[in-house]
């Protein structure tokens, strides 16, 4: 069980608590311990082996006690016991954009709504009219935010699938008689959701691996099991609750399979037309030209009978990749990149210190990072006053000067402020770096104010990169409105990076927007915003965004010498 499983399960009682009417402190005590808990940088269960959860800072004797119970039989019986009055299905309720537990509390226990199906028989019925605080508007944003977890709902993000995906391909590596096992499916294309995870590997005793698929101990239920093909839901008790196909082919005929699984439908239709066309056909075992094999070992072969270059996972979606003279043949790959430029520390709302940051980027090989803390005006996030950012531009230049290997540079995340200013004065940011510049708070539906922020501060000569332009948030928040075109074209125009913010919940740019921005001749940055050493892994995140946007690493700043990355801010300065 994860710091995040346990930190969950006391988040719900909070939830629970406080819809069900309790006194604010008790809601609050139980939610302050849950987000101790995910702050923990050790492992709970390591935090328990040794008798000290009661010293956690936020933690009492009896969370301490109901933490054991749920680390040793896997519940908290006082949450069962909630459950009872309060039914866990309110807990949707609070997954719609913008409603909190208040809302939820007020629908729970005036109009006995408690789940999203009931919400939506309440408003169709009307029966909310006279609900204080659920005037029409709301109720449209509501009716509107049921829509997009409905459309959401049945995919998981492709940073919580990858980790179940690597983990259940080392399991089946390990099988008996298996010689290969590989991704398929959307996982491999890299889609940002991912409905289910499919799984492809050669062996010859196809029954006895799917038999060992099946009984994995994360297995929750089996929805198919045969000779080559082996179907499970998984537990979710680590990672997602998903379902996880796996099938067992020849290796003669691996490529063909392989092809054939990673999809997309849309590529493969297309790609079965040009055999067609030759008089062949195309399918999971081969490309044949009636009972005579072509090719069906690997990838490569096929695409070259069809005379294709081989084209990468992420670019098979029908988005013009037959084309030979527009596909590009050198994506960006994580082993390009050379640094990160966003990042936090303790200074703001990170958990490690400069050092440690600077550590752990050096172990992958980085040449470079930026210490990006939040602004001022980020108050919640520990933003920075003029004097504690001074202060700490010294603390990482020192830094700088003690930790071989690598160069640590002195950066800010900052907000850009409703007027589209940023949060610090101009000679301020003339003493950093690189500058990162952020909408946290004023992103609204407004297209042409959005925009226009965002003009006004890739024009600022010390702003070096938009983060995260859109403030998306994957199944939760939709990308706000904007003029990318102008917004990439600015960008260019000045010498001015856009992100690819690489942590998952966002991927912000995304695909298709990256690709357009790049067409209007904008170059990208793609950063971890890593809060935590661990989030430099979600580097694979952001490379595989850029490589469905077709992204080049010519066209990635972090993929540059630390020399250049330089010329490119003092061009702008200048
Ligand atoms: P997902 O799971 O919804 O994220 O998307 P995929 O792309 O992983 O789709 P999935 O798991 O249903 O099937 C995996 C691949 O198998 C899919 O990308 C293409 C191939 N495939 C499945 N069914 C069909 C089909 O009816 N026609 C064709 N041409 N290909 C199919
Ligand atoms: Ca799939
Ligand atoms: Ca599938
Ligand atoms: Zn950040």
């Amino acid at each position: 069980m994860t710091n995040a499983d346990v930190a969950q399960a006391f988040f719900e009682i909070a939830d629970l608590l406080e819809i069900g009417g309790e006194k604010s402190f008790r809601v609050t005590s139980y939610r302050r311990a849950a987000r101790a808990i995910s702050d923990l940088a050790d492992d709970i269960t390591d935090i328990a082996a040794r008798g000290e959860l009661a010293a956690i800072e936020g933690i009492g004797k009896s969370t301490a006690a109901k933490i054991t119970e749920l680390l040793e039989t896997g519940r908290v019986a006082y949450r069962d016991e909630l459950a009872e009055k309060v039914p866990l299905s309110t807990l949707e309720l609070l997954k719609i954009p913008n409603m909190g537990p208040k809302k939820v509390a007020l629908l729970f226990r005036e109009k006995g709504v408690d789940s999203l199906t009931a919400l939506q028989q309440a408003i169709d019925d009307g029966a909310l009219a006279d609900l204080k605080g659920f005037g029409p508007k709301s109720i449209d944003k509501i009716r509107e935010g049921i829509d997009f977890l409905r459309k959401a709902a049945g995919r998981t993000r492709l940073g919580q699938a990858w980790p179940l995906a690597e983990r259940l391909r080392a399991l089946v590596a390990e099988m008996p008689g298996v010689q290969r096992v590989e991704h398929a499916g959307s996982l491999r294309r890299g889609r940002e959701t991912v409905g289910d995870l499919d799984l492809l590997c050669i062996a010859d005793n196809g029954a006895e691996v799917i038999a060992a698929f099946t009984t994995l101990p994360l297995v929750d239920k089996v929805l198919a099991a045969g000779d080559t093909k082996g179907s499970i839901l998984t537990d979710g008790a680590d990672g997602p609750a998903m379902q996880i196909d796996l099938r067992v082919v020849p290796a003669q005929h691996f490529g063909a399979a392989w092809q054939y699984f990673t999809g997309s439908k849309e590529h493969n239709v297309r790609l079965r037309e040009l055999a067609v066309r030759r008089g062949w056909s195309l399918n999971e075992y081969s490309l044949s030209e009636g009972e005579k094999i072509i090719a069906a070992a690997t990838e490569e072969e096929i695409y070259a009978a069809l005379e294709l270059p081989w084209v990468p996972p992420e670019l098979r979606e029908d988005r013009g990749e037959f084309d030979l003279r527009a596909t590009p043949t050198d994506l960006v790959t994580v082993a390009d990149i050379r640094g990160d430029l966003h990042m936090h520390t303790t200074a703001s709302d990170g958990r490690f210190s400069i050092e440690e940051m600077a550590e752990a980027a050096r172990a992958r090989g980085y040449a470079y990072i930026c210490i990006t803390d939040h602004s001022q005006s980020s108050v919640v996030a520990g933003g920075l006053k003029p004097d504690a950012l001074r202060r700490h531009i010294e603390a990482i230049r020192a830094a700088n000067e003690r930790v071989d290997g690598i160069e640590i540079w002195a950066g800010s995340e900052v907000d850009i402020l409703a007027d589209g200013q940023l949060d610090y004065d101009d000679d301020l940011l003339a003493e950093l770096d690189w500058v990162v510049a952020s909408n946290h708070h004023y992103l609204h539906d407004d297209r042409d104010e959005n925009t226009q922020r965002a003009l006004r501060a890739i024009r600022n000569p010390y702003v070096n990169v938009l983060a995260h332009p859109t403030g998306r948030m994957i199944g939760r928040r939709s990308a706000k409105p904007l003029d990318l075109p102008a917004i990439a074209q600015a960008a260019a125009e000045t010498g001015t990076a856009l992100e690819i913010n690489a942590a998952h919940q966002r991927l912000d740019l995304k695909d298709q927007h990256a690709r357009l921005a790049v067409e209007h001749g904008a170059v990208l940055s793609i950063n971890c915003d890593a809060h935590h050493i661990e989030g430099f892994e979600q580097i694979v995140y952001g490379v595989l965004t850029a490589r469905r946007g077709w992204i080049r690493p010519e066209q990635v700043v972090n993929t540059w010498t630390a020399e250049k990355v330089r010329a490119f801010v003092a061009a702008k300065r200048a």
